[in-house]
């Protein structure tokens, strides 16, 4: 299988998110990807590659411009405040809530900030945009590469991108891989693509950039929305609007469950994207529904992501895999390694 690494990915490395009223050592870390590479490597599966480059008009099929001219000149901003920021992190502070207005861009830097993300989780930090950025090539290589006749293709990246949504970023996540791969497929003229979500945390901004669209089926295996991280979406009730009504899948679980029952939902995804008719998948690959993951509450081994990816290859479409979460950083190299080497 070709992997495409970000050479790029340890620019972005935040300090620090908000938890619970304090500062607390950011999960997200570049060990992780340099710990899949190396796994990778050991079992010589496959061969590594530099992305090509696209071009941002190939982000903004999925992103605003504004969105990502703020993210492209976030940092520059920051340190116009003031020249002791470049040994801080941003993170935002306020938020447009449910009745402020997000159509009028505030002058201050930190008002237009709390516009464009979500949470106070996700530091943005001087190299985000660089990392973010060649992780899209590597998204879109991937999907080229499927496109070429690969039967599958990883886009070895961080930051991740499934909390990425069109206009806004949180979760960890900038821009969304998937989303753009997904799309880059549907743009080299394939009519029915599906994207299944197995990171332990609902894939709000795929979701919401794929919500009211028929073409792109979205299905998510997560940990509950009432307890769990998005919160705010990703209830199973959430099953697309307009022409998309149908096209979304929502499959939460409770904190706690082991691959048994996990498995039992990635049949009933499986089954729903095979009757969609899908021509090719992208699979955003979260390790965080391992049991030993600090931040989250599933109870997958090592040996299940073996038997997910054979599960997931015998769908038979040709498949792009984007890595997303998984903060158990000791055993991500052999969790991510093992999904591959299952589906190769
Ligand atoms: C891509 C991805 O997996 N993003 C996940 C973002 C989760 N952010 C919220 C983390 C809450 C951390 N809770 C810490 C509990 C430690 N005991
Ligand atoms: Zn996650």
């Amino acid at each position: 299988m070709q992997t495409f690494y970000n050479t790029h990915h340890a620019a972005h490395a935040g300090q620090f998110e908000m938890f619970r009223g304090a500062l607390v050592p950011c999960f997200e870390v570049p060990a992780r990807a340099d710990l899949v590479l190396a796994e990778l490597q050991s079992r010589k599966l496959g061969v590594v590659l530099e992305p090509q480059a696209f071009d941002n008009s190939t982000l903004a099929r999925i992103h605003s411009p504004r969105y990502l001219d703020f993210l492209q000149s976030a940092w520059t901003q920051w340190l116009a405040l003031d020249p002791d920021n470049a040994s801080r992190d941003v993170l935002p502070s306020v938020w447009p809530g449910a009745d402020g207005r997000s159509d009028l861009e505030p002058t201050n830097f930190s008002a237009r900030l709390g516009l464009y993300c979500f949470d106070a989780g996700t530091p943005l930090t001087a190299g985000t945009w660089q990392a973010a950025r060649n992780g899209a090539d590597c998204a879109l290589s991937a999907a080229a590469s499927v496109l070429g006749g690969q039967r599958a293709a990883f886009a070895l990246t961080r930051p991740p991108g499934h909390h990425a949504g069109a206009g806004y970023f949180g979760g960890y996540c900038f821009i969304n891989n998937a989303a753009l791969a997904a799309q880059y497929l549907r743009d080299q003229g394939l009519d029915r693509v599906a994207v299944l979500d197995v990171d332990y945390h609902h894939g709000n901004g795929t979701q919401s950039i794929f919500y009211e669209r028929a073409d792109v089926f979205f299905a998510s295996i997560h940990g509950d929305p009432r307890t769990e991280y998005p919160f705010y979406l990703g209830h199973a009730d959430e099953r697309g609007a307009g022409t998309g009504l149908g096209a979304n899948l929502n499959l939460p679980l409770a904190r706690g469950v082991d691959y048994a029952t996990w498995s039992q939902a990635l049949d009933t995804a499986l089954s729903a994207i095979t009757r969609y008719g899908a021509q090719a998948l992208v699979l955003s690959l979260g390790v965080d529904t391992f049991a030993q993951d600090p931040i989250s509450g599933f109870k997958l081994h090592s040996d299940d992501y073996l038997r997910m990816g054979e599960r997931i290859a015998r769908l038979g479409l040709p498949t792009v895999i984007v890595f997303e979460g998984g903060y158990a950083v000791e055993a991500v190299g052999v969790n991510a390694a093992n999904v591959l080497q299952a589906f190769a």
